[in-house]
């Protein structure tokens, strides 16, 4: 039957930086469809906040602190979380920074500390929870990839360098873990409206402006577009789609661009 295809009662989803934007709209709708939804972040009062948008859902979010980037911190949230709600079955790497510094004017530690983010930390987490998803013979992991995986652009040198390779380091948790059946992919989004987005949107910024004329659609994508998305590649409906980055840009990766005018050249 069609809805047991994205069914996903009894399935436990855990999804880092939960608390609002992307990653909220994508536990919104694994909720929907049945799933424990846990979210991690590094502030409480975000975790406190985002309860009571979660449960205008009807979802009861189980919330836990810890920082993606360490090690530590991570083994220890996840092992709450086998305590208290059950071992992953769906991990969403969604947390992620971006710095908008050009090469020349980044210092290094800022450049360290977006792969660390971006690149290392999804890693760190896959690597807490595979080890059980192998042992079950069935997990789901989702990388937050970018368009930013594919382009580069100026001022995102350290973020563009990061989502390029969490496209190839999903590539390689597929090679690794497919045989477990585990599916490991990628989400690609495009320009999306959310505070990551806010300073190069609002306030008659002329990217905006780039963003509209380039993205087909001729508009900025909502979080939840990305959310729907997600619940694709949390369901059997991808059992057999791995290593793949599904790209959520309105069409913004198939199109050059063109020429405003009489006849949109
Ligand atoms: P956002 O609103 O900035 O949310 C990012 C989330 O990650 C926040 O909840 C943040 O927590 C959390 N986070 C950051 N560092 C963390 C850490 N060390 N440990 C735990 N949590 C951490 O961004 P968004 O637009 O929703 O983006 C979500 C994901 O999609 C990111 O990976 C982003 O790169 C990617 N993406 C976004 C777009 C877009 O156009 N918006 C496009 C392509 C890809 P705090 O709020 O506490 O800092
Ligand atoms: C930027 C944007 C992008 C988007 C996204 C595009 O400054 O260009 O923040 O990086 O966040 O990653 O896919």
């Amino acid at each position: 039957m069609i809805n047991e295809l994205f069914d996903l009662k009894g399935k436990v989803a855990l999804i880092t930086g939960g608390t609002h934007g992307i990653g909220m709209a994508i536990g919104k709708v694994l909720g929907q469809a049945g799933a424990k939804v846990c979210v991690n972040d590094l502030s409480k009062e975000r975790l406190e906040t985002c309860k009571a948008e979660y449960a205008k859902d009807g979802i009861d979010v189980y919330t836990l602190v810890f920082d993606v980037t360490k090690e530590e911190e991570v083994d220890k949230g996840i092992s709450q979380i086998e305590k208290e709600v059950g071992s992953v079955d769906i991990l969403v790497n969604n947390a992620g920074i971006i710095k908008r510094i050009p090469i020349l004017d980044m210092p290094m530690d800022t450049f360290r500390q977006v792969i660390d983010v971006d690149l290392v930390a999804p890693l760190i987490v896959a690597k807490r929870v595979a080890p059980k998803m192998i042992e079950k013979r069935s997990g789901k992991i989702i990388n937050m990839c970018s368009m930013m995986s594919v382009y580069g652009r100026n001022s995102v040198s350290a973020y563009a360098a990061a989502k390029g390779g969490l496209k190839l380091l999903t590539s390689n948790m597929t090679c690794e873990w497919a045989k477990y059946n585990l599916q490991i992919n990628g989400i690609g989004p495009g320009y999306i409206a959310t505070s990551q987005t806010a300073e190069i949107r609002e306030g008659n910024h002329p990217f905006n402006d780039l963003v509209m004329t380039r993205t087909p659609a001729g508009r900025w994508g909502e979080p939840e577009d990305v959310g729907n998305a997600a619940l694709f590649l949390a369901s059997k409906a991808s059992d057999f789609v791995n290593g793949h980055v599904l790209y959520v840009d309105g069409g913004i990766l198939a199109n050059f661009g063109y020429v405003k005018g009489e006849n949109d050249l």
